[in-house]
């Protein structure tokens, strides 16, 4: 009967975006095992069973209590037969053989390292293992391999931004960022987003959204900002990217692709900072800075609200406010607008609330959507 259950496992959405997931996880051995076979799966490019270990885990991390038995998951979404099946063998042994397997598999293990590489992806490291390498010392070995710009930098960086960037790290880039933009556009708006506007502890990058009040003013914003983080001496490496924004455009419902703003993805060279327990393989030690990476997004402002909440996260988050909007409400989402198919219009926000009560839904806090 409806007693032999915790009540808050008996309804859980199928969707991320209506369930509230903080940073703390009482699930972590389940979805640990989860996330190594949906990586690996995700190596393989074999993006059905990825997604679905993908929304396994995240289905379990919005739960408050950890699961005991399987018997307490029967009303759970998102839960298939193999999934059920590791979950089976972590709450019976504490850990999966199939997953100790995979830890301890060649090819698995080098396609870690490999895109660990800041510009290394699946692609490339299938490419690198394909061609007998098997470590960094191999590949830079290697004559036949030409690396672009972004992966010799990502050598040059390695020991630095393989490491995490802690909160504090984040909070103290907020203010560079802050002062940059102000030093050159005074009433820039810069808004910390990613990982650590859903109070994470630790990322791999810290991601900011920044605008301008006036329509237009985003434009030559980034510009600004990296030759003012280039003027101080701050900028290790930028991959800027401009806009390609087209207002009248459909809303995408694919998440994977990158959306259409102007971008940058930069390499900031942060003084005071140290990389805990990061090893070095190119750089002296005993330096006083690190390299950290940060991206910097400027959409115009009136889709600073559809920004923010595209870059906020968790990713599986953001792929279920999509597949919510378009399966439950005939609606198109992405990073840059709401598109209504019943009423064939756009519908504007200014805020992230606004386009939770367009989509129907409760508003969920950015720390509440670590899906
Ligand atoms: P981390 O790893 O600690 O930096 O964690 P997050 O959540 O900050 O992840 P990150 O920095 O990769 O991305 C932040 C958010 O930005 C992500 O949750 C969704 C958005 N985003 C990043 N890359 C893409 C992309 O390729 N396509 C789309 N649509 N969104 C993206
Ligand atoms: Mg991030």
């Amino acid at each position: 009967g409806a007693c032999s259950k915790p009540a808050s496992m008996a309804t859980v959405s199928q969707f991320a975006c209506q369930r509230r997931t903080t940073t703390e996880n009482s699930n972590k051995k389940i979805t640990d095992a989860f996330e190594v076979l949906a990586e690996n799966y995700e190596f393989n490019e074999m993006d059905g069973s990825c997604l679905a270990f993908r929304r396994a885990a995240s289905v379990l991390k919005s739960l408050p209590m950890a699961v005991r038995s399987l018997r307490e998951t029967q009303d759970l979404p998102c839960l298939g037969e193999h999934t059920k099946a590791v979950m089976e063998e972590v709450l019976r042994c504490g850990r999966s053989f199939e997953v100790e397997k995979l830890l301890s598999d060649e090819r698995y293990q080098t396609f870690k390292l490999f895109t660990s590489v800041f510009g290394v992806g699946p692609k490339t490291a299938d490419k690198w293992y394909r061609g007998g390498l098997r470590s960094f010392s191999e590949v830079l070995a290697d004559r036949s391999i030409h690396l672009n710009q972004m992966q010799q930098i990502g050598f040059l960086h390695y020991g630095d931004i393989s490491g995490v960037v802690s909160k504090a790290e984040a909070r103290s880039l907020r203010n560079i960022i802050d002062e940059a933009a102000r030093a050159t556009t005074p009433a820039a708006k810069v808004a910390l987003t990613g990982g650590f506007c859903r109070e994470k502890e630790f990322g791999h990058d810290v991601d900011f959204i920044v605008t301008t009040p006036e329509l237009g003013g985003e434009e030559t914003l980034l510009p600004k900002i990296i030759d003012e983080l280039k003027k101080q001496g701050m900028l290790l490496y930028c991959d800027y990217h401009p806009s390609t924004f087209d207002i009248n455009k459909l809303p995408s419902p694919k998440f994977e692709a990158m959306d259409h703003y102007a971008k940058c993805f930069l390499i900031l060279r942060l003084e005071g900072s140290r990389v805990e327990g990061g090893l070095h393989i190119a750089e002296g030690d005993n330096r006083g800075w690190r390299a950290v990476r940060v991206d910097l997004v400027s959409p115009p402002v009136d889709r600073y609200a559809f920004a923010l909440l595209g870059w906020s996260g968790s990713r599986q988050f953001e792929r279920d406010l999509r597949r919510f909007a378009r399966a439950k409400r005939g609606m198109l989402l992405d990073n840059h607008a709401l598109y209504d198919k019943n009423k064939n219009e756009f519908l504007a926000a200014s805020t992230e609330k606004d386009i939770f009560a367009h989509l129907g839904l409760e508003y969920i806090e950015p720390w509440q959507r670590n899906a």
